[in-house]
């Protein structure tokens, strides 16, 4: 196996470096990709029909200059979302006998990871305040404040029942402790980024995060794809859509109410938003992890989005924050709501709000789960930095683009952070 992988790779190299002479940069990448795919085949399956996945790959990629076409059409590359999936990290664990496996592991390249930094002093912010707020006021005030600091806040008064928000984190508990079988039956392909699962593998040296994940699209309605959607337990559909109806109402809130904190027209922010604006799910769940100073439940990252809404496990903490090059602990609010921006939010505001880096810390007690919400304009609506943050002292900081989305994942694959790809 290791002859043929390795002739494998040395012709890829040759390839690589023969279209590099002709300058194909995007027939690079290609090959680049299909490389760390079949090298994940490779991986994971241990007596891979190896010219067949070759041959296959390349009939599928077509020449390289009809691709060049395509990609020169559309402007932006078509996706190259194609992967492997890994393995639930539940599944690791049950056949582990208490050792993590080396792909988990951190070198150090995130710094240390340490469940002790200090707490953050997130400011709270009372929802129902906000609501009936003048542009003086100090809720108002503290919003901006927050936004321009941390990138967050905590919100409190915010409409939902505890009970309710208990009946959230409890549905999200009752699926990941079903059976496995059961819940592969949601389970995510290398096609669909929803589902039950994982990381996408995209090279052999990706470390990859101690989380299993169900992934949903909500919003647009018509976009769901509900064979992602448990029917087990029975009310979770239910459930899930009740909360992000309720939160559809709260993101139109705190929009409005941040373009009122900087003295803007309150619609400017949602006027970028469009018809169709995008609204995913994402739960997490970090089983407890045998080695938490060498391993991450969720690697450094800003969100995507515009806004995002977290619920925190009421019990056990694990998100941290990079303030000011340190990385600082989020605490606990039982039933507060952590939002955040995201970097559409940074670049409609102009750089006045800051999309802040986090990542999450595993424990070797306690699993924990969270739920995420992300709301993002629609991807055919053009986002860009609104005209009155604009001035002689403050000039422009980001260029106009469309489907955001898709530039932050393609950025983030690569391990670069993809707001530097909008700035000017
Ligand atoms: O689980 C958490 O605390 C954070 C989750 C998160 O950042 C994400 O899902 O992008």
């Amino acid at each position: 196996m290791t002859t043929s992988r390795q002739k494998f790779v040395k012709k890829l190299h040759w390839l690589v470096d023969h279209l590099k002479r002709q300058k194909n940069n995007y027939a690079v990448q290609l090959i680049d990709r299909t490389s760390a795919q079949l090298t994940g085949v490779l991986m994971k399956f241990q007596n891979p029909p190896l010219e067949h996945l070759i041959s296959k790959k390349v009939e599928q990629l077509g020449p390289a200059s009809k691709k060049k076409k395509m990609m020169d059409e559309k402007s932006t590359p078509p996706a190259m979302v194609e992967s492997l999936v890994s393995k639930p990290v539940q599944e690791v664990v049950a056949n582990s006998s208490n050792q993590v496996p080396e792909r988990y592991i951190y070198k150090g390249e995130d710094g240390a990871i340490d469940a002790s930094f200090p707490l953050l002093e997130v400011p709270v912010i009372d929802i129902l305040r906000l609501l009936n707020s003048s542009s003086d006021d100090d809720e108002l005030l503290k919003l901006r404040s927050a936004l321009a600091s941390c990138g967050c806040f905590q919100a409190i008064n915010h409409g939902m029942e505890s009970s309710f928000l208990d009946k959230l984190q409890e549905i999200a508990k009752q699926f990941f402790v079903l059976p496995i079988e059961e819940k592969h039956k949601y389970s995510r392909t290398v096609e669909d980024l929803e589902g039950y699962g994982n990381d996408s593998v995209f090279s052999e040296h990706q470390i990859l995060d101690w989380t299993d994940r169900l992934y949903l699209i909500v919003s647009p309605e018509d976009q769901r794809k509900l064979k992602f959607w448990p029917q087990n337990p029975e009310c979770f559909r239910e459930i899930l859509h009740d909360y992000t109806t309720k939160l559809a109402i709260l993101n139109e809130l705190i929009l409005k109410s941040m373009a009122k904190s900087l003295n803007l027209e309150e619609n400017c922010f949602l006027n970028q938003y469009g018809e169709r604006a995008t609204m995913f799910a994402r739960f997490n769940f970090y089983p407890p992890c045998p080695r938490p100073d060498r391993t991450l439940g969720l690697k450094p990252h800003a969100d995507g989005t515009a806004i995002t809404f977290l619920l925190q496990d009421k019990e056990v903490e694990g998100l941290q924050i990079l303030k000011d090059g340190q990385w600082f602990r989020v605490p606990i609010i039982p039933h507060a709501l952590l939002i955040n921006v995201g970097d559409q939010a940074e670049i409609m505001s102009n750089g006045m709000f800051k999309s802040p880096v986090h990542r999450v810390v595993t424990n070797s007690e306690r699993e924990r789960i969270t739920l995420a919400v992300f709301c993002m304009p629609e991807s055919n609506n053009e986002i860009e930095p609104v005209e009155g943050l604009i001035d002689q002292k403050r000039p422009r900081l980001y260029r106009s683009m469309k489907d955001y989305g898709n530039i932050y994942f393609q950025n983030y694959q690569q391990g670069k952070r993809p707001i530097d790809a909008a700035k000017l």
